[in-house]
């Protein structure tokens, strides 16, 4: 599938250094760096297509945009792939209720998540899948995993033996009870009769009457939803010979640790021997009222609504950004109204021709986002060399801070 378009993305002045990017990484509960290499490869799950796009999607995108840009700035090339799960039974079930074509639901919230990631951006990822198109893909990943002895059928469905990965649970560090229960809670069949464990993972969906499928070896049918992102990320992301890893980065939101991130690393360990990722990577959720934003409580704050009220996308940016993205928070609109009146301040301070020194900020901000993204504290020096420059100091090169905030932080003003 088409991205959407690409972004100019201001160079960092050679003088300026940064150090290896650390990041928590969910597997092993610590902050770790990641080693300097030339190039990196980060697979991040994307949406579902319906009911997008809410700030908690913006929120994610934005804390793995903001892993890509500091990537980059290294000099370090990223090798990027998003997914959109495109065929889904939530999206066939939202298409059902509302009584229209489940494709055509889905094109039309790509189309408006793509227009958001602009407003917002966000560096298009270099390769964006839909799992309707990397069928084949899928298709050959249930045949890797057939030949490793790990598939079994329960009628028609092919289900993927979790215990035949002997670190099956090291990345999501849960025990068997809590397993059991988010599994059912995120879209689990744990229940299902004929199944060997409770949370073997569903990995072809024979066809069933009145919904779509896709010819296969195996029937009819279409993908489970974790292989589609194991199977994703292994062909697009150029995996390299001389690493112990698979990928750099899976990343996701935290409601996806479990079972998604561990059945996809799980399987993509059984297909080439090596574990998934290096550091696994996951955002905080992002609520409204009290409660976690989903599309299931319908307490969504959308983008595009925003946008359409008149609300300025780098406010959107910046509101977002003042929270580290690992902590969970309610989203409100003071958060909005505070990152505007920010943006505007720094909008008219680097107007000026004389402003306070700009490198020692630039630094802070370098130095925050490489200890796991602190942004907040990234924030904090804007806010410290507003004071100065209020205070008269003098010095620094206003385009040269405008640029570094854009490099960096995605906002540009
Ligand atoms: N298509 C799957 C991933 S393969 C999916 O989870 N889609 S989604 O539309 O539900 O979510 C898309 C991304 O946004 C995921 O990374 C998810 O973890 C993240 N996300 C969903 N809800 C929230 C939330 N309330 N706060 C923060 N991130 C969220
Ligand atoms: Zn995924």
């Amino acid at each position: 599938m088409k991205a959407w378009s690409d972004l100019y993305i201001p160079p960092l002045d050679a003088r300026f250094s940064l150090a290896d990017l650390s990041l928590h990484d969910t597997a092993t509960n610590s902050v770790k760096p990641l080693a300097r290499k030339s190039i990196y490869r980060i697979y991040v799950c994307g949406i579902t297509p319906y009911d997008a796009t809410h700030l908690g999607h913006a929120n994610t995108y934005l804390a793995f945009d903001l892993v890509n840009r500091y990537l980059r700035a290294t000099g370090a090339q990223v090798n990027f792939v998003e997914n959109i799960t495109d065929i889904d039974d939530p999206l066939l079930e939202r298409a059902a209720r509302d009584g229209i074509d489940w494709e055509d639901l889905a094109h039309s919230q790509i189309e408006l998540f793509k227009s958001d990631m602009v407003a917002l951006h966000v560096i298009p990822p270099a390769h964006y899948i839909g799992a309707v198109e990397a069928i084949p893909q899928v298709i050959d990943a249930i045949k890797a995993l057939q030949e490793k002895g790990t598939v079994y059928n329960v009628e028609q469905d092919l289900y993927f033996e979790v215990r035949s990965d002997s670190d099956f649970g090291r990345r999501s560090n849960l025990s068997q009870i809590e397993m059991l229960d988010i599994f059912a809670q995120r879209g689990g069949d744990p229940l299902k009769h004929g199944k060997k464990d409770p949370l073997d993972a569903l990995l072809w969906l024979a066809q069933r009457p009145n919904e779509p499928g896709w010819n296969s070896e195996f029937g009819a049918g279409r993908p489970g939803w974790h292989i589609e992102c194991c199977a994703i990320a292994l062909n697009y992301l150029d995996i390299a010979d001389g690493d112990s890893t698979s990928i750099d980065i899976q990343g996701g939101g935290s409601d996806l640790i479990f079972p998604h991130h561990e059945m996809s690393a799980a399987q993509s360990k059984m297909i080439n021997g090596r574990e998934f990722a290096t550091h696994y990577v996951h955002a905080g959720m992002i609520g409204l009222d009290g409660d976690k934003m989903s599309k299931s409580k319908g307490n969504l704050v959308l983008v595009s609504n925003l946008l359409k009220e008149g609300r300025d996308a780098m406010a959107i940016r910046l509101a977002l950004l003042s929270h580290h993205y690992r902590n969970d928070h309610m989203w409100t609109n003071s958060d909005l109204v505070e990152a505007e009146q920010l943006l505007n301040e720094m909008r008219i301070a680097l107007s000026r021709m004389e402003v306070a020194p700009t490198d020692s900020t630039i630094t802070e901000i370098i130095a925050a986002l490489a200890d796991d993204l602190d942004t907040p504290k990234a924030i904090k020096a804007l806010r410290g060399w507003l004071e100065a420059t209020y205070a008269g100091q003098v010095g620094g090169s206003p385009g040269e801070l405008s640029r570094a905030i854009d490099t960096l932080l995605g906002i540009a003003f």
